[in-house]
């Protein structure tokens, strides 16, 4: 059945449709992104290419496994309840079909590509029986290829890679996140207040996916954002795991994904307990 798929097969595949969407994002010209504000406030940034990378996604996925279930961030109704709704309501339909869903990011990171800062991915992952095993994130502009296979290890472009932790927390680099929305703003203000004296720096790199990307290859010692979605960390979060770091709830040690409130730290396996005490202290929970 579907279910005993070869990991390598959709490794291949999840890379492979990654590959597609980033080409489309380093070919786009200014006048090809003409960014619309159609999602939900004036900050939450929507361009033309965001569509065209998730439909590039789903074709290459559908070519290799045109049964398999794919749930997309541009298929789905912008904020935070429509996007738990739909993937319980995936969840729900893999489970019952025995079938693979993919839950995919075309672009994680439109606010830099749209300014052209140059630091977003397409995330890519596929989960089986409820949960991910592949997971790919692609950054197109330093042609750097994250990914991991459940229990088989993190890799970028081929090479092994793991959590680098520092001695302590005020040796660490933490990254955090600020999406649009009064209550993630404020408690983001509030995290940043508490944790910048106890720690070396703190950057806001506006990729959920590559952030990610960066814990596991020990770039970033931690990173945690207030109000994500399954697609921002599905595939980075196994990449962070596989890493030998972990993948949490900023307030409970299970990442629900199916939870309206998408609060998550991962860490390089050391610092996230110090990171939690700080963020607490500083009011957020
Ligand atoms: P996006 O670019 O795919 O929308 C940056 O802090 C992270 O927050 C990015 O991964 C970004 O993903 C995500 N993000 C952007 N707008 C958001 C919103 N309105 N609600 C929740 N997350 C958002
Ligand atoms: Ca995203
Ligand atoms: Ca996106
Ligand atoms: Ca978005």
């Amino acid at each position: 059945t579907s279910l005993n798929l070869a990991p390598s097969s959709l490794l291949e595949t999840a890379i492979r449709s990654a590959y597609v969407a980033g080409n489309l994002m380093t070919s786009a010209t200014a006048s090809d992104k003409g960014v619309e504000v159609t999602k939900l406030n004036k900050k939450d940034l929507l361009t033309k290419i965001d569509p065209l990378c998730e439909e590039a996604i789903k074709k290459t996925i559908l070519a290799r496994f045109p049964d398999h279930l794919i749930l997309g961030e541009e298929s789905v109704e912008p904020g935070p309840s429509a996007s738990s709704m739909a993937l319980s309501s995936f969840l729900e339909k893999s489970r019952a079909t025995k079938k693979p869903l993919w839950i995919i990011d075309p672009i994680d990171g439109t606010t830099n590509f749209v300014h052209d800062l140059r630091y977003s991915a397409p995330s890519v992952a596929c989960c089986v029986n409820g949960e991910v095993v592949v997971g790919c994130v692609f950054d197109p502009y330093a042609n750097e290829t994250f990914w991991a296979v459940k229990n088989e290890g993190a890799f970028l472009n081929g090479e092994r890679i793991s959590v680098k932790p520092e001695a302590c927390l005020e040796d660490s680099v933490i990254a955090m996140g600020a999406p649009p929305g009064k209550l993630s703003a404020s408690k983001s203000i509030k995290g940043f207040e508490g944790l910048l004296p106890k720690v070396r720096t703190i950057r806001m790199l506006g990729s959920a996916a590559l952030m990610l990307g960066w814990v596991a290859c020990g770039r970033l010692n931690c990173y945690w954002e207030w109000d994500l979605s399954s697609w921002d960390v599905a595939a980075g979060g196994l990449i962070v795991e596989e890493a030998g770091g972990r993948m949490r709830g900023l307030e409970e040690d299970t990442l629900k994904f199916d939870v309206s409130e998408r609060k998550i730290i991962a860490d390089d396996g050391k610092c996230g307990n110090d990171v939690r005490e700080v963020l607490k202290e500083s009011g957020l929970f």
